[in-house]
């Protein structure tokens, strides 16, 4: 390892150069400056910082010749980056010093950064923590996305009700990126296609240019950088010249409006597919210019388009990139030359496919007609690519079929590796979405099991506990997290489990002091904190833990003299705005701490607080603060959580059903270290299939009865009685995802957490076995997973 790479720099340098930026970038005197003009001073002082070691790192790839890794993803939820690149050049004292001395508090500084919302949730983060973990392990590699004017709509609760409005980051300029106005690519729509001599001739209707946004990743200890390339739509003209000479100012600024719409907005969807015109044209417009991209940097080095796979592994995250696999083939036959079936195959060489969702609703399908519109080209390529597959394998599954363009089994027969994102969840893909596709392609389906970065989520947003670790087993589990096991024998003293007992309260306080400011919200710092926190979903089933909720109020309020547990509920998240069920939800669970909350019988044993406008930064505060972690969800829906990693890591045990990656939580911490409960994904399908089974679970509840008479007869509405009648309806006819089934186990499962956490050496044990067991779900873990199995990269530093 080049270790000069790294910057040397002292609090006296980074004093003197946020002083420079000030002045020369900001064109602020001291004396005038605000919060932000300081933010970005150090911000562009650090980003001085991170270039030698990106340009280094660019060094190295090219003398190598290395393979170099493109992960093409709609999303990618950074959050904010002072922090994490202070933490990564090792600058974070020397910064705190610098502003000091400067006369700014370093913590004002950097909660003045707005997020980099532009996700909506598990699959965004993945993609975040993923570019911080090619970096640590010096993996050449890039993001491509798209660079969204507007990221997550900001959230706000109006008596309850969620409310969404814009998201404008880039309201103010973005300290992190470098504008590459001489990266360009057109990027073509519509039209039609003639053919002449054997050759398809593509002749769009309308086309737009791609304009490259860089922002360097910097790895752990700032070894080596790589590059997230954001794309932004401009017109091809900036405007129409005639049109505005005749006067018509609307229709001369046309061309940028129908260009700029293309990366204006995020899709607030998690999971669900909206099918509209302008998220495939976002979807083929990144794709397209980030294919473009890899193929003209493998030509500018000199390699054969014959040779691609060996120096290209191209990752779709989801189906949304995957276009880009037909895109690829266009751009090898129809304008590289290369034959039909060769161009598939190589293509097929250097893709690979991540699957996010087994949920139905989520697998991306457009409509024939509206694709042959926007993509006449793709569609012919798409139906030559599936002759191919026809002949290959005999198999008849179709991509395009009854009328729609499949875009789950495009991306899968275009992939030479698809994986899933937890054992079982990689189980369930080969048995229900992609079951022919697997017989077809025996073997393709693969595991890689999601992982976390450590230095964001314990290292960065939980210095307590990590001052803790690092005292007790020494520095380097930051890049080498199964070092955590090493805490294990620690647990049985006395003394440690008191510093783990007090970093947890610290966290606990920190963020009861934020809440207090931010909201004027008191929660006690004594009661046990309960989080869920996570996209609001049916399937994740937020509406199991209000019911509870209501339950053990009634319970508290029955028996006022009983041992009782004081909790904080706490909830964070966002609902799609077009999901009025999950929207009904949040409001459900706003009346119900209204209600609660001002209950002057429960108020020092049961309180339910839900803060506005949930984002990586308002995780980062919760997280190290938890006390107990709710994963929920029905068990066979969630693909993986992530969420769960955090908070386990964190030393918040789990509250949860066997799904997704809770199961291999489980095996990882100690069965006797996790509150299992719940249907399994097997006896939930069993469960779907009797009937009434929902109603008959009611009526085998009188807890949950009771609790469900109270909300229908308006308890928590003012006496409203209709708000909930959808809920109620659902819960009764329907109850797709089994919380009437659930419901029982959940209460009895939280009343032994209960009885654990008053315990308070027991609960630290557990909590402390928690984090000591996590070692396995650091995203290096699942990097090296891909680098190995599905990729064959290496770094140009591993020697
Ligand atoms: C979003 C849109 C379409 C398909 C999937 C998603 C998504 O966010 N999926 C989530 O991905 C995470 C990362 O793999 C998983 O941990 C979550 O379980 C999954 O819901």
């Amino acid at each position: 390892m080049p270790r000069d790479a790294i910057p040397q720099i002292d609090a006296a340098a980074l004093k003197a150069s946020i002083s420079t930026h000030l002045k020369t970038s900001l064109g602020k005197d001291a004396a005038h400056a605000s919060t932000y003009d300081w933010r970005m001073s150090l911000s562009l002082a650090m980003r001085d910082l991170v270039v030698d070691p990106w340009f280094a790192a660019t060094r190295d790839t090219y003398e190598a010749k290395a393979k170099r890794v493109y992960y093409l993803s709609m999303e990618f939820l950074i959050g904010r980056l002072i922090e994490d690149v202070a933490i990564n050049l090792g600058v974070e004292e020397a910064a705190r010093t610098a502003l000091t001395d400067l006369g700014q508090d370093y913590q004002r500084v950097v909660a003045n950064e707005p997020d980099a919302a532009l996700g909506n949730g598990g699959l965004g983060r993945l993609a975040a923590c993923f570019l911080d973990s090619l970096s640590t392990l010096a993996i050449p590699a890039y993001g491509y996305g798209i660079r969204y004017e507007h990221g997550l709509f900001e959230q706000r609760f109006e008596n309850g009700v969620q409310i969404e409005t814009a998201e404008t980051w880039l309201s103010q300029r973005h300290a992190w990126e470098f504008e590459r106005p001489e990266v360009t690519y057109p990027i073509h729509f519509g039209g039609y296609v003639s053919e002449s001599e054997g050759k398809a001739v593509w002749h769009p209707g309308e086309s737009v240019l791609a304009s490259a946004y860089d922002t360097p990743i910097i790895g752990w200890q700032a070894q080596w950088a790589n590059t997230l390339r954001l794309w932004a739509a401009k017109p091809l003209t900036l405007f129409d010249l005639e049109s505005f000479n005749r006067g018509d100012y609307l229709a001369a600024n046309a061309p940028e409006s129908l260009a700029r719409t293309i990366s204006r907005v995020l899709y607030p969807d998690d999971t669900t597919d909206e099918g509209k015109e302008l998220r495939l044209k976002q979807e083929y417009f990144f794709s397209a210019a980030s294919v473009q991209d890899v193929l003209r940097r493998l030509l500018s080095e000199g390699h054969a388009l014959d040779d691609l796979a060996d120096h290209v592994a191209i990752q779709l995250n989801d189906t949304h990139p995957a276009i880009a696999g037909p895109e690829l083939v266009r751009l090898l036959a129809d304008i590289h030359g290369m034959p039909m079936d060769r161009a598939i195959a190589t293509a097929r060489a250097c893709l690979g496919f991540t699957n996010h969702t087994l949920l139905p609703e989520a697998l991306e399908r457009w409509p024939e007609g509206l694709f042959a519109r926007i993509l006449p080209r793709h569609h012919r390529i798409i139906e030559l690519i599936q002759d191919a597959h026809a002949k290959e394998t005999g198999s008849d599954i179709r991509i395009i079929d009854h009328g729609e363009v499949k875009m789950g089994e495009l991306a899968f027969i275009m992939a030479h590796t698809i994986n899933g994102v937890s054992a079982l969840h990689t189980e369930l893909v080969k048995e229900t979405v992609f079951a022919d596709l697997n017989t077809a392609y025996p073997g393709r389906i693969i595991n890689q099991t999601n992982g976390i970065t450590p230095r964001r989520w314990l290292y960065t947003c939980n210095k307590p506990l990590g001052d803790l670790i690092t005292e007790t087993i020494g520095d380097g589990w930051q890049d080498d997290l199964e070092r955590l096991g090493g805490l294990r024998p620690h647990i049985d003293d006395a003394g440690f489990r008191a510093q783990f007992r007090a970093a947890k309260l610290s966290n606990k306080h920190r963020l009861a002091a934020w809440l207090k400011t931010r909201d004027d919200v008191t929660i006690d710092p004594e009661a046990m904190f309960d989080v869920q926190i996570k996209r609001v979903h049916e399937y994740k089933r937020q509406l199991l833990n209000i019911l509870e909720t209501i339950a053990l109020w009634n319970d508290i309020c029955d028996s006022p003299n009983g041992d009782w547990t004081p909790r904080v509920k706490l909830f964070g998240g966002k609902a799609a705005p077009g999901y009025a069920m999950a929207k009904s939800i949040i409001h459900l669970i706003n009346d119900v701490a209204a209600t609660i909350n001002s209950d002057p019988r429960t108020r020092d044993l049961l309180q339910v607080v839900y803060p506005e406008n949930y984002n990586v930064s308002m995780a980062e505060l919760l997280i190290p603060a938890s006390d107990l972690s709710e994963q929920i969800s029905t068990a066979g829906k969630e693909a993986s959580g992530t969420g769960n990693m955090k908070l386990s890591l964190n030393g918040s045990p789990t509250i949860g059903t066997l799904d997704g990656a809770n199961v291999e939580i489980r095996e990882q911490v100690g069965h006797e270290n996790f509150f299992l409960f719940g249907l399994t994904a097997q006896e939930v399908e069993a469960r779907r299939r009797e009937h009434g089974f929902s109603r008959r679970a009611i009526e085998e509840s009188p807890r949950l009865t009771r609790v469900l008479g109270q909300i229908a007869s308006g308890v928590f509405s003012q006496s409203d009685r209709e708000r909930y009648a959808g809920i109620l309806h659902m819960l009764y006819e329907q109850d797709f995802f089994l919380v009437t089934c659930d419901f029982d186990a959940y209460f009895t499962a939280q009343r032994a957490v209960d009885q654990a956490y008053r315990n308070a050496d027991r609960w630290t044990r557990l909590a402390a076995n928690n984090t000591a067991g996590m070692g396995w779900f650091s995203s290096d873990r699942t990097i090296r997973g891909y680098a190995n199995e599905i990729w064959k990269v290496a770094s140009p530093r591993a020697t």
